[in-house]
C-alpha cells in the first residue's frame, strides 16, 4: 500500500497497488506511456506531471517506472530518471520510451537544452529496467539545430526506438514533422543522416512496432489528439495511413500511446484527463485497454474504457 507524503505526491519506496479500472494510477499523475516487455514482466514508464492547477502548462521534473506480472498487480518503484541527471539540460521531463539491447536498456527522452535553444533527446543507460537511469552521452543525441524543419522549441521531442529483426536499430522522433535516423549498436550515437518521414497531419508521439511482416507507425495526430497509425512493408516507408486508432481521450488535449504484446494479450496504453476533469491537459492519467487486429492486418479502433 502507498505511503502518501504531505504534499499529496507519493514517494519512492517501492509500493504495490491493483488496478481497479481506468486510470490505472490515481495516486498520483502520469503521462506519456511508454511499454517494455523484458522477461515475464511489463514495464510502464510515464512522465509525471506536478503543474500547480493555475498553471496551464506542463510542469514535469522526473520520470516513474511501474511493473507487472499480469496488468493487474502493480509495483512502483523507486524513481528511475530525473531531469537533473542530464548535466546539459535545464528541465522538462517530457515523453520517452525505454528498450533493452545487450542486457542494457536504454531510455531515450525528450528534456529542455541547457545552451541550444528548445527541446532535445536525451539517451540514459541502465544494468536493469528499473534504473536508476544514467546519462549514457554527457549529451544530447539529438537537438533542435539538427533537424532543417526546426521552427518551434518542441519540434524534437517524443522518441520512439525500435531494433529490426536483423539487429538495425531506429530511433523516430518529432513534433509537426516525424523524424528517424538508425543508431549504431552501442544505441548512443546516430549511424547516418536524419531522415524526414512522409505522414500527413502528424502531430506528434510517433511508436514503432512490428508484427507479421507489418511495421506500424502510430502517432498523435490533429490538436486535441487522437491517435492515428500507418503500416508499411519497410521502416523506410512508404506509409500507409490507415486511420484512427482512438479518439480523443477524455478532456486531454495530448494523447501519447504505447502498443504492446504480453503474454499473449495486445495492449494499448495512453494517457486521459479523468482525474482533474477541471485541469485535464495538465494532470494526465495513463490508462490501458485491449487493442485488436483485424485478420488483415488493420488495427480495430480502440473503445477506450472510458467511452
Ligand atoms: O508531456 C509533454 C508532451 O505532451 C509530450 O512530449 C507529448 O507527446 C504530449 O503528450
Amino acid at each position: 500500500t502507498f505511503a502518501q507524503s504531505a504534499n499529496n505526491v507519493f514517494r519512492t519506496n517501492d509500493t504495490t497497488f491493483q488496478a481497479k479500472g481506468n486510470p490505472i494510477i490515481t495516486h498520483k499523475y502520469t503521462a506519456d506511456p511508454a511499454a517494455l516487455v523484458y522477461k515475464d514482466k511489463l514495464y510502464l514508464y510515464t512522465g509525471h506531471d506536478v503543474a500547480p492547477k493555475d498553471r496551464a502548462t506542463y510542469v514535469m521534473h522526473d520520470w516513474a517506472v511501474f511493473s507487472t506480472s499480469d496488468m493487474v498487480n502493480w509495483t512502483e518503484h523507486a524513481v528511475p530518471l530525473k531531469t537533473t541527471d542530464f548535466a546539459w539540460a535545464k528541465g522538462d521531463a517530457w515523453a520517452g520510451q525505454v528498450i533493452e539491447r545487450g542486457g542494457k536498456f536504454y531510455w531515450y527522452v525528450a528534456i529542455t537544452h541547457g545552451t541550444i535553444h528548445g527541446k532535445a533527446i536525451g539517451v540514459a543507460v541502465a544494468d536493469n529496467p528499473l534504473g536508476p537511469f544514467k546519462d549514457a552521452r554527457g549529451s544530447a543525441i539529438i537537438t533542435n539545430d539538427m533537424t532543417t524543419e526546426a521552427k518551434i522549441s518542441w519540434d524534437d521531442i517524443d522518441p520512439t526506438v525500435f531494433i529490426d529483426d536483423d539487429g538495425q536499430a531506429y530511433l523516430m522522433w518529432g513534433n509537426t514533422t516525424c523524424h528517424y535516423a538508425k543508431l549504431k549498436a552501442n544505441m548512443t550515437e546516430l549511424d547516418g543522416p536524419i531522415i524526414k518521414v512522409d505522414l500527413p497531419k502528424f502531430t506528434e508521439a510517433p511508436w514503432l512496432h512490428k508484427r507479421k511482416g507489418w511495421y506500424y507507425l502510430s502517432y498523435a495526430t490533429e490538436f486535441p489528439e487522437k491517435i492515428a497509425y500507418a503500416m508499411s512493408k519497410s521502416i523506410k516507408g512508404p506509409w500507409q495511413c490507415k486511420g484512427i486508432i482512438n479518439e480523443i481521450a477524455g478532456n486531454s488535449n495530448t494523447n501519447h500511446q504505447a502498443i504492446i504484446t504480453f503474454k499473449g494479450k495486445d495492449y494499448f496504453i495512453y494517457h486521459n484527463g479523468a482525474l482533474t476533469p477541471d485541469h485535464g491537459s495538465f494532470h494526465r492519467s495513463v490508462c490501458i485497454d485491449y487493442l485488436y487486429y483485424n485478420p488483415d492486418g488493420t488495427i480495430k479502433r480502440v473503445v477506450m474504457t472510458s467511452e
